[in-house]
Order: C-alpha cells, then sequence, then structure tokens
C-alpha cells in the first residue's frame, strides 16, 4: 500500500486526506453480499460511504505509526471503528435523538430512507464491525485480537458512547444551573471521546506497545477526546453548514449546554489551549519529542472548518 511517509508531509490535512482515500479502499468491499435485503445492505453503505473525515481511522494509523505497525493493517483493524462511528452517527440522527436532516452533506439515513431502515442499517453495521474484527484472526495472534475486541466493545457500550448518550439526554431534562462542567467532561468523555481512545489504543495494541506507553496514548487521546468535542461544540457555534455538511446552530436552537454555554467562546478556546499543554506531557512517555506530528494533530483540530 502506498501510504505517506510522515516525516516527508508537512501538511496534516493533506495526510488526513491521503488516508482516508487509503482507507475508503478497504472499506467499499465491506458492503459486498451482506444478507437478504438489498435495502439494507444499501442501507449500511450509504451510511457509511459517505465523505467523512475518517479521522478515527487516521488516530490509528498515526499511533500505529509510532510503533511501526504496518499501515494497511492499522487501516483494517480500523474498518470496526468506523463503523460503530457510522451506526453512531446513523442512530444520533434519529428524530428520537437528535432529529437531523442532514449529515456529510447528504439527507440522514432516516430521510433518505425511513426510521425504522435506520435503526437495522445502525444495528447491522455494529455486529458488521464485530464480524470484521473476528475475521482479521489469521492477522494476529488471538489474544491481541480479543484486546482489540474488548477495547472497542468498552468503549462502544453503557460505559463508554452508548452510556455517555444516556447521560447527555438526562442532562438534557436538567435545568441549565444544575450542569456543571465537570459533568460536561464526564459525558463528552463518553460520549465522543471512548471512541477517539480506542481508536488511539488500536494502534498502541497493534504495535504491542508496553503498559507505560498505553497509559500515556490513553491520557493523551482523553485530552484529544475532549478537545475534538470542544471543537464540535465551536463549530456548530460559528461553523458554516455548507461546509460541515450538516446542519449549524443546532445546539443554541435546542438550549443544550455544551462546552461553548459554559464557558463562552474565549474560555472554549483558552480550555483547548490547555487541554493541549496538558496532552503534551503525554508525548515524552511515549518516546516522543514534543515536536512530533502527534501535536501538529492538534494544530489542525484547533483550525479544523468541519
Ligand atoms: C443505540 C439509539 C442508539 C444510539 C447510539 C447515538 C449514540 C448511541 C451515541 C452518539 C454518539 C455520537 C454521535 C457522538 C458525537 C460524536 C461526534 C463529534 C461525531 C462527529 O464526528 P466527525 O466530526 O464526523 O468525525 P465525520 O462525519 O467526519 O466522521
Amino acid at each position: 500500500m502506498d501510504l505517506p511517509q510522515v516525516k516527508n508531509l508537512n501538511n496534516i490535512q493533506d495526510q488526513i486526506q491521503q488516508i482516508a482515500a487509503e482507507f475508503e479502499k478497504l472499506l467499499k468491499p465491506c458492503f459486498h453480499d451482506l444478507g437478504l435485503s438489498r435495502q439494507l445492505q444499501e442501507a449500511m453503505a450509504y451510511g457509511s460511504l459517505a465523505a467523512g473525515k475518517r479521522f478515527r481511522p487516521f488516530l490509528t494509523y498515526k499511533i500505529g505509526q509510532i510503533f511501526h505497525v504496518e499501515p494497511a493493517l492499522c487501516l483494517k483493524a480500523s474498518i470496526a471503528i468506523e463503523l460503530i462511528h457510522c451506526y453512531s452517527l446513523i442512530h444520533d440522527d434519529l428524530p428520537s435523538m437528535d432529529n437531523d436532516d442532514l449529515r456529510r452533506g447528504k439527507p440522514t439515513l432516516h430521510r433518505k430512507y425511513d426510521e425504522a431502515t435506520a435503526i437495522l442499517a445502525g444495528d447491522a453495521l455494529q455486529s458488521l464491525a464485530y464480524e470484521h474484527l473476528c475475521s482479521m484472526d489469521k492477522d494476529m495472534p488471538a489474544e491481541k485480537l480479543m484486546a482489540l475486541i474488548s477495547t472497542l466493545a468498552h468503549a462502544a457500550g453503557s460505559q463508554g458512547m452508548v452510556g455517555g448518550q444516556m447521560l447527555d439526554m438526562e442532562a438534557e431534562e436538567k435545568h441549565a444551573h444544575h450542569i456543571s462542567l465537570k459533568d460536561i467532561e464526564n459525558i463528552q468523555r463518553l460520549k465522543t471521546g471512548a471512541i477517539i481512545e480506542a481508536s488511539c489504543l488500536f494502534g498502541a495494541i497493534l504495535g504491542d506497545a508496553d503498559f507505560e506507553q498505553k497509559q500515556a496514548i490513553h491520557h493523551w487521546s482523553r485530552y484529544l477526546g475532549e478537545a475534538f468535542q470542544i471543537t464540535d461544540d465551536l463549530l456548530d457555534h460559528l461553523g458554516d453548514a455548507k461546509m460541515m455538511g450538516k446542519e449549524a446552530q443546532k445546539d443554541d436552537a435546542h438550549g443544550k449546554m455544551t462546552f461553548v454555554t459554559i464557558l463562552g467562546l474565549k474560555g472554549a478556546e483558552q480550555h483547548l489551549k490547555n487541554l493541549r499543554q496538558k496532552a503534551r506531557i503525554h508525548l515524552d512517555q511515549m518516546g516522543l519529542d514534543p515536536d512530533d506530528q502527534l501535536d501538529d494533530l492538534w494544530a489542525w483540530l484547533l483550525h479544523r472548518k468541519f
């Protein structure tokens, strides 16, 4: 596979796009011969193949690079993560959740098809994610594969993404002044952060990182996940709907408590800077110097427009 040598590429945005293109070559064939219903198969492909950033596979690739993992192996394993991510977006857009009409520049899945198909396509993508990982039994020892499977299952479930979504819904019932920054941090660490952390841990597991390195990656990725959500909140507030491929100013319209509503725009920006400083400390423990490209990823994050 012809993937960019990171040291020769300064622009992280270029790297993200190149990795996304390589990733999509591996993702596309996953939607052949999926079952008896043509509509379900088409809906699963529709919800997964639209132009996403593929940020989570990029993270697995980047962390994998530190440990000299074959890029193709990182991207193959990260298909499972992206399938879980796509399922979560489909379900998140449902009328009973965020009720969105637009995702990745296209009608949301329940708008294109119908609500029941969207629920089933999300469910089936979740199963496909684990089936895909299990099919990698020739690529690595069973112990390593089990570590990937349990990392993803934990991050996606009631102690991770779904748990965070539930806490988020419960918080919406509360009065705004009963919600603290700590509450928001906890909700978003689970809802958004857990899958981002798992994406980074995938690279570490594939690369046989030792305990200390895994701890460092865990801490670093926790800050990154929080920062990713803050930039998501900022984009909802200030971003261009066309550029993002989804509606903007939804949080305000729904009176939702976010990092931006709690901290204000300036406070949220300052919080981002603090997170980057805290994250940098852990680069050293990974055996990287602070000028490493993982820190450049933060620069990209802080300036992202979609
Ligand atoms: C089982 C009903 C049910 C729900 C599943 C919906 C859900 C649980 C959890 C929601 C998780 C979620 C969608 C969190 C938001 C995370 C987030 C910031 C998504 C946007 O990610 P990007 O910007 O999107 O990487 P692209 O499109 O680029 O992949």
